[in-house]
């Protein structure tokens, strides 16, 4: 690993290392926007970058200057003598011209960084319009939990949706500039206060008790978009990833077909009914749904197609496909995640059998 690499990863976070559900670092940049409001974000960033800084070279440099150059009281200054040493040099009042200048540019500057701000403000903050046929907009409702993120798929393209799934959110690429496709959050919470982040799609935006806010983004590429809960909730606050993926519009249509199906139906005389039955019968279902079955708990995340997730628990565990961490999750997620809000239930022998058999059935 290159001291950089190590430099970005000790930065980034541990936590964000793991959103990969793999090894390698993730791209969470500010300064690679893939979507519209990053991009203003960025260029804001930078013009106020550019403008402190250079305030910055000025103000040290002839700082630096006058320390270097006048460290010695210079022969000659004054009356030249050695009891002038200490002596102030002329002192000059009530210059007119530099006075203008060192209001007049201080203001200008700020006129310049209020505007464009103001600016930067309005592209960034969009009310959701009332979804319309054809709009090629996604509209979905996040519901930020301790500590995991529920999504509700309110609209797209005008159709109604209103299925719920958790932690990995997807949505489409818009690739056609002259048909842009844009996803419209509407963010609420259920608990505590959280701050939705997704660097390279925009800038930060709150989740906050009795108070509804939007965001927008418009992402322009393909590929796994990574974040994290930008504001301190709790114990497990760290493990809040946050996992978008956006896929071609053709593989969106398809994801949310199958996304927004019930769970497949278990015949009474196939080999799942019995692991099924086992499973409605636990305390489970108070917590969590599966559509299509007398599970219909609100409180956990939705289980309905759980093994086409890539993440469990926030995208804190990989979800692999022996389900390897699912049972550890299973069998204590507070070892996992300590403090999280699912409490362990020492499931063992078939009860605990049937139970990820059923569960690892729901792809
Ligand atoms: C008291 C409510 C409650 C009960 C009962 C409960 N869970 Fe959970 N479960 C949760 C919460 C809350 C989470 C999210 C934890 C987190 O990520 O912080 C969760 C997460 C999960 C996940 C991971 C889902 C994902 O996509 O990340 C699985 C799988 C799961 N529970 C299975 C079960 C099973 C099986 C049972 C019954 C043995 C059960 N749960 C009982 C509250 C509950
Ligand atoms: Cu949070």
């Amino acid at each position: 690993m290159s001291r950089f690499a190590t430099i970005r990863s000790v930065v980034m976070g541990s936590p964000l290392f793991l959103a990969a559900a793999g090894s390698q670092t993730q791209n969470l940049s500010m300064f690679d926007p893939a979507s519209p409001p990053a991009e203003s974000i960025k260029n804001l960033t930078i013009l106020v970058f550019a403008i402190s800084g250079f305030i910055f070279v000025v103000v040290e440099g002839v700082l630096i200057y006058c320390v270097v150059r006048f460290r010695h009281p210079r022969p000659g200054a004054g009356a030249g003598s050695q009891s002038n040493a200490g002596a102030e040099p002329p002192q000059v009042y009530g210059s007119k011209s530099i006075e203008i200048a060192w209001t007049a540019a201080p203001a200008l500057i700020v006129a310049v960084l209020t505007l464009v701000t103001a600016r930067t403000l309005w592209e960034v903050n969009v009310d959701p319009p009332e979804p319309k046929k054809d709009d090629n907009a996604l509209h979905i409702t996040v519901i930020g939990r301790q500590w995991w993120w529920e999504y509700r798929y309110d609209h797209y393209n005008g159709e109604p949706l209103g299925f719920t799934t958790a932690n990995e959110l997807h949505v489409p690429v818009s690739d056609d500039p002259k048909n842009p496709r844009r996803v419209y959050l509407t963010l609420k919470t259920a608990d505590v206060c959280h701050s939705f982040w997704v660097p390279r799609l925009a800038g930060k935006t709150d989740l906050i008790a009795g108070k509804t806010n939007h965001m927008w983004f418009q992402p322009d590429r393909t590929g796994l978009y990574v974040g994290q809960c930008a504001e301190f909730c709790g114990t497990q606050h760290a493990n809040m990833l946050l996992r978008v993926v956006v896929d071609t519009p053709q593989d969106f249509d398809e994801w949310l077909k199958y996304e927004g199906s019930n769970a497949a139906a278990v015949p009474t005389d196939g080999e799942l009914y019995q692991p099924q039955k086992t499973f409605l019968s636990q305390s489970c279902v108070n917590c969590h749904a599966i559509r299509g079955t007398t599970a219909k708990g609100t409180y956990g995340p939705d289980l309905t197609h759980l093994m086409s997730r890539k993440t469990l628990a926030s995208g804190m565990i990989e979800n692999d496909a022996e389900g390897k961490n699912l049972t550890d999750w299973v069998n204590n997620p507070q070892k996992i995640k300590p403090g999280c809000l699912m409490p362990p239930f020492g499931l063992t022998g078939r009860e605990r059998d049937d139970v990820l058999r059923y569960l690892k059935s729901l792809k």
